[in-house]
């Protein structure tokens, strides 16, 4: 029989645990206690509250561009918990509320945002790789701390996190076939927030699901409702558990949406429709997660608000020292002054239009 269908060993799995209105499937439910999942709260409304700050700054001229990531809160969320402080995050450009949870503070970000080197400075020991611009080029990171963990016999797992857009580079590919090859302790977090600045995904990929290429390259992959946040961390969970006792790399497809803009440069309404947006708006994941705790009987109204004023406050605190930092720091000019003895003529032409922009702003600035 020269023709005949192939039997492909392994299939892909859908998990999601609440549903779109915060009901719980109960058998599913992960063993969390109390305590943790208001954590687990507080740290998914400190990345939506840090995000709208951030996006009023922007608009007001206080920081530059920046990619927000509201939506996406349960896909960061749910799967940076399962780390411990030695395993290592890779994170790409989006990564914001997993950051602030492995303990970057908000004023780095700021100052990230702002153009300061020190925003990049990460505390001493840290397991961070700092955010990747280039698309997927923190995958071949990731593959690589993995494989190297295992060549030294330790148990360090690494979460890697990229967007549906990633799965295009070549990077994807090289980086999770040589993870399979080598059994590497790689989870590999794709968050499919359905579009790569304008691109779709189904452009992006012809096939049915970013899941299924994991089939390809020979590791198990899962898909999971990247709005629910007990899925996500069921899901990777599972993966991290597998890969520390040497199972090696999972590809986990988190289904979510970017709410907002790709970047504060960018005008999604060029490219999407309102009511596309809608639909997503009503799956909110944190909306969701909070109905779930309400009926467990774990948050209650008074517990919200008083979750909620404290975040608002941590940012505020954040945001008065970050602006301080800066005005200690901030001499626009001296980014001209460390690499060359004797600038040449491009930039010297380029500091003179600097120094006039910044005088013509004080100037503006002190006209009230
Ligand atoms: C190698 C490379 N190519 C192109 C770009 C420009 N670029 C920045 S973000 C982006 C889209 C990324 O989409 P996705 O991977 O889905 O992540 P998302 O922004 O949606 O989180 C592109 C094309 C880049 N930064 N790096």
């Amino acid at each position: 029989m020269p023709r005949h269908r192939l039997v492909v060993p392994d299939t892909v799995e859908y998990l999601s645990i609440l549903d779109h209105q915060g009901n719980l499937d109960q058998e599913l439910e992960p063993h969390l206690g109390d305590e943790q999942l208001i954590e687990l709260y507080r740290a998914m409304l400190l990345g939506r509250r840090f995000d709208e700050r951030m996006l009023d700054l922007q608009r007001q001229g206080r920081i530059g561009t920046f990619p927000p990531i509201k939506g996406q809160e349960a896909a960061q969320m749910g799967a940076i918990i399962n780390l411990r402080p030695s395993d290592w995050f890779v994170p790409s450009f989006r990564e914001v509320a997993a950051e602030l949870w492995r303990g970057r503070s908000p004023e780095s970000v700021l100052l990230y945002y702002n153009g300061f080197n020190e925003g990049t400075l990460l505390p001493a020991g840290q397991r961070d790789l700092p955010m990747a611009v280039p698309v997927g080029s923190q995958i071949l990171h990731a593959v690589g701390l993995g494989r190297a963990a295992g060549y030294r016999g330790t148990d360090e797992v690494v979460l890697c996190f990229f967007g549906d857009g990633a799965t295009s580079e070549g990077d994807f590919h090289e980086g999770l076939n040589f993870a399979a090859v080598y059994r590497t302790p790689v989870i590999f977090v794709c968050q499919n927030n359905q579009w790569a600045i304008s691109t779709p995904l189904k452009k992006q990929t012809a096939t049915a699901n970013l899941a299924l290429k994991a089939l390809a390259y020979g590791m198990p992959g899962i898909q999971v409702d990247g709005n629910d946040v007990l899925a996500v961390y069921s899901a990777t969970r599972e993966a991290v558990e597998r890969a520390r006792n040497g199972g090696g790399p999972t590809l986990i497809e988190c289904i979510t949406y970017r709410i907002m803009m790709h970047t504060t440069a960018d005008d999604p309404k060029r490219y999407r429709t309102e009511e596309e947006v809608a639909v997503w708006q009503e799956r909110d994941p944190l909306t969701r997660f909070a109905a779930y705790l309400q009926r467990r009987g774990t948050l209650d109204a008074d517990r919200r608000d008083q979750l909620e004023a404290e975040v608002l406050a941590q940012i505020q605190a954040a945001v008065e020292r970050a602006e301080q930092q800066m005005a200690e720091l901030g001499e626009p000019l001296a980014l001209f002054e460390h690499l060359y003895a004797d600038l040449p003529p491009n930039l010297r032409a380029q500091r003179e239009e600097l120094r006039t922009t910044l005088a013509a702003a004080d100037k503006e600035v002190r006209h009230g």
